[in-house]
């Protein structure tokens, strides 16, 4: 009869043969780290994750975020041993064409995948959205029905990262004390030792950030147990277990060393692990006990789980009222919005701004906030407080100037599942975002992303703050959609086409400035572009601010005699999507110039010409930025007149 240490001394030489076995076989991977992560992994699989294999996706599970995505074996490893639809087939077609076991998995919620990445610091940030989603979560629904974690694994790669010190900065200050991650403190990275780069004192910088936080011995089980139980008993603060490892643990010749990272270890190596782990079984081959030992482990979890459905089907029974709320947060209908009145000009983040409390009102899971610049994007649900610790139900999150880390955290809320968050900047800020906006087209993910002050006629801030290359750049990622209404009232619709895509992220491009609130038929921003007026001489195809600016082009060039059609089109994406007949039908077959106060990159997929700015803004009122750039009425007709020859 073997002793627990004994089955648990298995269950790790079983994660670290996996992974080596696969990474060998792949040829290409990264064996260090799980072999290294293997002791602390498996403690925190085997004695305090709540997951059940059958029921990946079930609401209260707690969420593990690999966020060294390059450890992907290590996940894989578990999942699989665990029970999860990760077979052994799978293993041994890690990282080939149209496997479950991709390089760096991303997120698939029915094979257990919660999100791990491949940008560093990306997991780390995004789990403190997830850890944001359960503790407001649990305030609105109660702890019957939500009562979780959220665990991580993290490197000396993700604790480098800004982005994971602006997310720590703001998971301390919220004290989300769901969040425990174990750090991976190898001191190992691709180049090398991290003497070479990297001396702080992460314990000591954590605990200023408002983190728990403990050391241990990362190979010795007990510790890192004992670790873990005292992380989950601090409630009020989030917790980083410094889990000192040695890359590679348990490789006579690579144990330590960072050639372990990214390469295999080498047939002869690999033998000579299992040598020294005392692991004779073929590649591939796991015994039976040690399945038996990780599903005695998911026992817990798949008690939790029935624990967990019996206090559902209680408190819907007894509260038709969070039974409503529930459904309301986890299988929202469409939304449609109402428009309020706008009057005759209005900015389309102010438009926006007043459909917030409706939004916030017909979809309860509608939660977010922005950048320190609520007041300027005008995103603030009213009729909710701020969240935060003493009011976690509340609906509106200060980020803080931490751009980077709101994306990741709005997009772990939408992986959570329960809520339609989003994250708003200035335009020109979405840089400081990117890897996560990318990250949430990537894994199709719906956050949602407002952006204002969407053009150079933001005015007297100047170059810095004024948006050029940013519609082509974001445009030109796959599965985003970039939404840039022309008014108020296209301004629902967009809120409408954001609210209602699952599929990935949509991004609301709305402008400082006012614009005149226009004569339009409800519809057309779902379909993408449409004819705002017709005429057979010429098109003028605008987005945003500069579809009054051609239909007044228009008024013009029609007094010349020129019928000038003019076409809205606020989201190229769901355009594209069109019928080639309808979008032949909208941009007609006379000459199309473009009209966009931004860099002329991508528009000749639509159009002949255009009229654009392919340099850097200035400062000044935006009345003078527009003379001196030439978006004003007379010179965009002039401009159609020069195209068409007549000019
Ligand atoms: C944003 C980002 N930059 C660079 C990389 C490439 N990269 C992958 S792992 C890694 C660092 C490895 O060090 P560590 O995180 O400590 O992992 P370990 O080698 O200890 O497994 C780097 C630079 C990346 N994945 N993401
Ligand atoms: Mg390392």
């Amino acid at each position: 009869m073997k002793s627990m240490h004994d089955d648990l001394t298995d269950a790790v030489n079983a994660v670290k043969a996996l992974s080596m076995d696969a990474v060998q076989r792949a040829n290409a991977g990264h064996p260090g780290a799980p072999l290294g992560l293997a002791d602390a992994a498996a403690v925190l699989w085997t004695r305090f994750l709540r997951l059940d294999p059958d029921q990946p996706t079930w609401p209260d599970r707690d969420r593990f975020v690999l966020s060294n995505g390059h450890a992907s074996m290590l996940l894989y490893s578990l999942l699989h041993l665990s029970g999860f639809g990760i077979s052994m087939d799978d293993l041994r077609s890690f990282r080939q064409w149209g496997s479950h076991t991709a390089g760096h998995p991303e997120v698939d919620h029915g094979l257990g995948i919660e999100t791990t990445t491949g940008p560093l610091g990306q997991g780390f940030a995004t789990g403190v959205g997830m850890a944001i989603a359960e503790a407001h979560l649990r305030a609105r629904l109660g702890h019957a029905l939500v009562d979780h974690r959220t665990f991580g694994i993290v490197s000396d790669g993700d604790i480098m990262e800004g982005v994971a010190t602006e997310a720590a900065s703001l998971a301390g200050h919220l004290g989300l004390g769901r969040l425990v991650y174990l750090y991976d403190d190898n001191r190992i990275t691709i180049d090398g030792a991290t003497d070479i780069t990297f001396s702080e004192d992460v314990a000591a910088r954590f605990m200023a950030m408002g983190w728990h936080t403990v050391r241990v011995d990362g190979h010795d089980r007990q510790a890192v147990g004992d670790a873990i139980e005292d992380a989950i008993a601090v409630e009020d603060r989030p917790s980083l277990v410094l889990c000192r490892t040695r890359i590679a643990h348990g490789s006579p010749g690579k144990e330590g060393k960072a050639s372990s990272h990214g390469a295999p270890l080498g047939e002869d190596e690999v033998a000579a692990t299992r040598e020294a782990i005392g692991w004779d079984h073929p590649p591939f081959t796991v015994p039976q006990d040690v399945y038996q030992y990780f599903s005695d482990a998911m026992a817990r979890g798949r008690g939790a789980r029935r624990a967990w459905e019996a206090r559902r089907d209680s408190a819907f029974a007894s509260d038709p009222a969070v039974a409503d709320l529930w459904g309301a947060l986890h299988e929202p209908g469409p939304v449609e919005l109402r428009s309020p009145d706008f009057g005759d000009a209005l900015a389309t983040r102010a438009a926006g701004g007043k459909l917030f409390d409706q939004i916030a009102e017909r979809l309860p899971g509608f939660i977010g906030g922005a950048a320190d610049l609520a007041e300027s994007t005008k995103t603030h649900i009213t009729t909710s407080p701020s969240f935060g610790p003493d009011t976690p139900e509340g609906r509106n999150i200060h980020f803080g100037i931490r751009e980077h880390a709101m994306g990741a955290a709005v997009n772990g809320m939408a992986l959570h599942g329960g809520l339609r968050p989003y994250g708003a900047t200035f335009f020109v800020f979405s840089d400081y975002m990117r890897p996560a906006v990318r990250l949430s087209a990537l894994m199709g993910v719906p956050s949602i992303w407002v952006w204002t002050h969407d053009s150079v006629f933001l005015g007297e801030d100047g170059p810095t703050h004024q948006p050029i290359e940013h519609l082509a750049s974001l445009r030109a990622m796959p599965n985003l959609w970039v939404v840039r209404p022309a008014d108020a009232t296209e301004t629902v619709e967009a809120w409408e086409l954001a609210l209602n895509r699952h599929q990935g992220p949509t991004a609301l491009v709305l402008g400082r400035q006012d614009v005149r609130t226009l004569q339009r038929p409800r519809g057309g921003v779902a379909l993408g572009g449409y004819v705002l007026r017709d005429g057979s001489d010429l098109t003028l195809v605008g987005t945003g601010s500069e579809v009054a600016l051609c239909l007044d082009a228009a008024d013009l060039l029609a007094a010349d005699g020129t019928e000038a059609r003019v076409v809205s089109l606020p989201c190229w994406e769901a355009f594209a999507e069109q019928d080639a007949s309808y979008r032949d039908d909208v941009l007609g077959t006379a000459p199309r110039l473009g009209v966009e106060a931004a860099a002329s990159f991508g528009w000749e997929r639509w159009v002949d010409d255009v009229h654009a700015i392919d340099h850097f803004g200035a400062s000044a009122p935006a009345r003078d930025i527009a003379i001196h750039l030439g978006f004003t009425p007379e010179a965009v007709a002039a401009r159609a007149a020069r195209m068409l020859g007549n000019g």
